[in-house]
């Protein structure tokens, strides 16, 4: 079997023993009274010394291969060369040849050098010189094609980055990086804080090689996960009306007739009606969005929206009167008049006017005419209220009259003022409540006292008062 001492590292130099040599290696120095092998003991001279294995081993060298002892170990060498002389560094010698251990030689090639137990240094032993076929600079390895190899520190482990730092292979070599996230100072990686140097648009949360960025509400995280773009809160409909994106936020607005809830997306309706009493002249009825006003019952509402006005029963039609009555619009409702019937001794002289003659002595002391009239008047009217005139129609020299409410008036809320000589006016001089009929007899008393002559006339006024008034 050829040795292939290609690979052994040798501790000392090793002198050239041309290729014949066969021998070994590093010195382990010995302690105390041990020696390394190859040596013994001498207790006389306290030191280690060279066994000679030539003489001590049985066949320390078979076949025709002569032993030659060295210090620390021994030589095998053919006999048809031992009797050259030995000359170092002389090349052409045949490969050197290895005894089989089986054959009762150590397994182990074993330092030939004394140990430190006193061992004779100076000695030097004969080493062969290794003569390696190829050599990889620092960073590779030879591999078996004989080519050199990158080593990958980072895979076999042999690199120095610190637990800190990412091992990066390169060829003929490694770097010691940080990872992302993480960036070298004094030589250890430490996290790069990336809120301090403003990544994130808006917020920002630092983490160990990392961060991340959220955004204020009102705004989405875009794709580069740094900076924030508005949400279009409109696109959701979160409002009950209008919406109006805004950058950051949006708005509501209403309708008109509605207001904003304090919640701000919800439209309220306005109760416009509590905003004034006057906003309709009977009553507000509120309504989602707006307001309407209603009348009572013989009205309905003008064209302003807010006033009653009275529906005329009589012209429209809309009524229940026979062709014999006479219809009478007054505010809020209407009437039926039925035709004039004088009682007697009065006689009918027109549809409106009853007549007792003079002649007749049945009418003596009766008012000679009772003129028939109606009018209407709104509940509730301001007072005093010049509200209806008479006049005397014929005039008698001498003759001078007096006006006066006859009847009717218990509540004594009219009162009747002259206003010239042949005219005078009833005003109505307190509040009156509708709904209701009142019926005066205004009389006008004719006096002339040349003549000796007093009579009267009365026009019998019926005032329809209204319940509302409007
Ligand atoms: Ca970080
Ligand atoms: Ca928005
Ligand atoms: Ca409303
Ligand atoms: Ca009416």
């Amino acid at each position: 079997m050829l040795l292939d001492i290609r690979g052994f590292r040798f501790c000392s130099p090793a002198r050239m023993l041309a290729a014949l040599v066969f021998i070994l290696l590093c010195v382990q120095p010995g302690h105390g009274q041990t020696c390394t092998e190859g040596f013994a003991y001498d207790r006389r001279a306290r030191q280690c010394i060279d066994v000679d294995e030539c003489r001590t081993l049985p066949d320390a060298c078979r076949g025709d291969m002569h032993c030659v002892n060295q210090n620390g170990g021994y030589l095998c060498l053919p006999r048809s060369l031992y009797n050259q002389p030995y000359r170092p560094d002389t090349p052409a010698l045949p490969n050197p040849v290895y005894q089989d251990p089986s054959a009762g030689f150590p397994d182990t090639f074993l330092p030939a050098v004394p140990g430190g137990g006193g061992g004779r240094g100076g000695v030097e032993p004969s080493y062969p010189r290794v003569r390696s076929t190829a050599q990889c600079i620092l960073g590779y390895t030879l591999a078996e094609d004989g080519t050199c190899n990158d080593i990958d520190e980072c895979e076999t482990n042999s690199h120095h980055c610190n637990p800190t730092q990412v091992c990066i292979n390169t060829s003929g070599g490694y770097t010691c990086s940080c990872t992302e996230g993480y960036w070298l100072i004094g030589g250890q990686c430490q996290d790069i804080d990336e809120c301090r140097y403003g990544y994130c648009q808006q917020l920002c949360a630092n983490a160990p090689g990392s961060y991340s960025c959220s955004c204020n509400p009102g705004f989405i995280l875009n794709p580069d996960s740094r900076t924030c773009q508005d949400v279009d809160e409109c696109e959701d409909e979160p409002c009950s009306h209008g919406c109006f994106n805004t950058y950051g936020s949006f708005m509501c607005n209403c309708d008109e007739g509605f207001e904003l809830a304090a919640d701000g997306t919800t439209c309220i309706d306005l109760d416009e009606c509590s905003f004034s009493e006057f906003l309709c002249q009977h009553r507000c009825v509120n309504t989602p969005g707006s307001f309407s006003c209603i009348c009572p019952p013989g009205y309905y509402v003008f064209e302003d929206g807010r006033s009653c006005e009275d529906f005329n029963e009589c012209d429209t039609g809309n009524n229940t009167c026979t062709t014999a009555q006479v219809c009478f619009n007054f505010q809020g409702g209407y009437t039926c008049l039925d035709p004039l019937q004088c009682r007697p001794p009065y006689v009918e002289v027109s549809d409106n006017q009853c007549m007792c003659s003079a002649e007749n002595p049945a009418c003596r002391d009766k008012a000679f005419t009772i003129l028939y009239r109606h009018m209407d008047l709104s509940s509730g009217r301001s007072v005093p209220a010049d509200i209806f005139q008479m006049q005397a129609t014929t005039r008698y020299p001498g003759a001078f009259y007096i006006f006066q409410i006859k009847s009717g008036n218990d509540g004594r809320e009219f009162y009747m003022r002259q206003t010239s000589n042949v005219s005078a006016t009833l005003v109505l001089s307190r509040p009156i409540k509708g709904p209701k009929q009142v019926v005066l007899d205004l009389e006008m008393v004719t006096v002339n006292n040349v003549i000796n002559f007093r009579g009267s006339s009365i026009i019998r006024l019926t005032i329809f008062v209204s319940e509302h008034p409007f």
